[in-house]
């Protein structure tokens, strides 16, 4: 273990004094792309911790102060267009580490709460299995920051509650993305999941800079340029949850919602978050603090008071990623009467 902390503290210190890019360090942190400027607004990840361990966090400066992925970024970059919004980046593709905004406390540092860390299931980190012939999240993996699927009433679509976080999209780009990402994307249809009879919905979206976004803006257009993978991501939904021993997933109507009616159904979440922000209704115990609306004063935090308040840390700290455990490094199937098969356990079918 020691022998081989040297070796990656070798590495980093090779990488960070080398001319050339090193591969090791891409893997181990996002420092390079650490900060984005969105309409004069500068965002910078602070990241601490390895990967795969329920330690790690990432947190959001905004213009150099503490913020919340969830309540201080604008869910349009115009407010004018509502097919276009923010998308958060929790989960890169072909990565299946269950990386998501914590909602309890979204600017506070304690064990595990955290504005993103990596999800807890039965005391370790939680991950994806790998269903042939998917890879882990078969696409970028996230969410719309001030958007909220409130839980405290029946959906009018759905006719369950919403399943009290920022409503989940997927991103069909070919560039992979990064934790901690904002990029803004295209609305082109939804998924209204029905997950455990709670509302959450998977909005399909498609980054402004892929290469076809300008010629796609629904889920037919999408069929046309990329066939296939429609009916693929929708039936990833439906089984992803079977190798972790739950249910096949119903999806409320059976397919996609068209892209208009998904930008309304986005509006309709932003509207839930406004009440919620503003006071309005049951929280849910959901941490709506928040550094950048004076007018829900209720939540406002003073930008500059939130790092000590919170114990935030204004500098990275990032350690090499440990290794996944052993049961999230082999192949599942899934059989014709939705029964789980293991790679590692061929006598199980004769
Ligand atoms: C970082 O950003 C640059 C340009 O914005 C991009 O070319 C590069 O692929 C990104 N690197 C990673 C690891 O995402
Ligand atoms: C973008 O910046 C302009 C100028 O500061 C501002 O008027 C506008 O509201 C901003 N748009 C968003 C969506 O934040
Ligand atoms: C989109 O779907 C909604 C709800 O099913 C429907 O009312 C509307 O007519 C559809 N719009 C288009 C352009 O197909
Ligand atoms: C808090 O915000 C509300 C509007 O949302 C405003 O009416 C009220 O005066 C504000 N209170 C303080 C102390 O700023
Ligand atoms: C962002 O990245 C730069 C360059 O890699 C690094 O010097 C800086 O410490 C990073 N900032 C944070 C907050 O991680
Ligand atoms: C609305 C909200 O989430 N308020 C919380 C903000 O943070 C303080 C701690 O500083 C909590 O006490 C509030 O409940």
């Amino acid at each position: 273990m020691l022998a081989q902390q040297c070796l990656a503290g070798a590495a980093l210190l090779l990488a960070s004094t080398s001319a050339f890019p090193q591969p090791a360090r891409r893997q181990t942190s996002q420092v390079e792309n650490n900060s984005t400027t969105i309409n004069g607004t500068t965002y910078t990840l602070t990241e601490v911790g390895a990967r795969n361990t329920l330690d790690w966090r990432m947190w959001l400066e905004r213009d150099g102060n503490p913020a919340s992925f969830w309540h201080d970024i604008p869910t349009y970059p115009d407010e004018s267009n509502p097919s276009i919004i923010n998308f958060v980046v929790e989960i890169s593709r072909w990565t299946s580490g269950k990386i998501e905004i914590n909602r309890e406390e979204p600017l506070r540092r304690s064990k595990p709460p955290d504005p993103i860390f990596h999800d807890e299931e039965d005391g370790s980190p939680r991950f994806v299995q790998d269903i042939w012939p998917f890879k882990a999240y078969p696409f970028l993996y996230g969410s719309i920051p001030r958007t909220w699927e409130s839980p405290n009433f029946d959906h009018d679509f759905t006719g369950f509650p919403g399943d009290n976080d920022p409503m989940d999209a997927f991103d069909v780009s070919q560039d992979k993305g990064y934790t901690g990402q904002i990029k803004p994307v295209k609305i082109l249809g939804g998924l209204a999941v029905n997950d455990g009879g709670e509302t959450d919905w998977k909005m399909l979206v498609i980054g402004l800079e892929d290469p076809i976004a300008s010629r796609v803006d629904s889920v037919e257009d999408l069929e046309r340029y990329r066939p296939g993978v429609i009916a693929a991501y929708r039936e990833w939904f439906h089984i992803y949850k079977i190798a972790r021993g739950d249910e096949y997933i119903p999806i409320v109507g059976g397919s996609y919602v068209n892209a208009s009616f998904a930008a309304e159904t986005v509006q309709d979440s932003h509207r839930f978050w406004q009440a919620l922000v503003a006071g309005f209704v049951d929280s849910n115990e959901i941490s709506y603090n928040q550094t950048t609306m004076l007018q829900y004063n209720d939540s406002y935090i003073q930008p500059i008071e939130a790092a000590s308040k919170f114990d935030i840390p204004r500098e990275s700290d990032i350690q090499p990623a440990v290794e996944k455990p052993e049961k999230f490094q082999e192949y599942y199937y899934i059989g014709s009467d939705l029964e789980l098969i293991s790679s590692n356990n061929p006598s199980a079918q004769d």
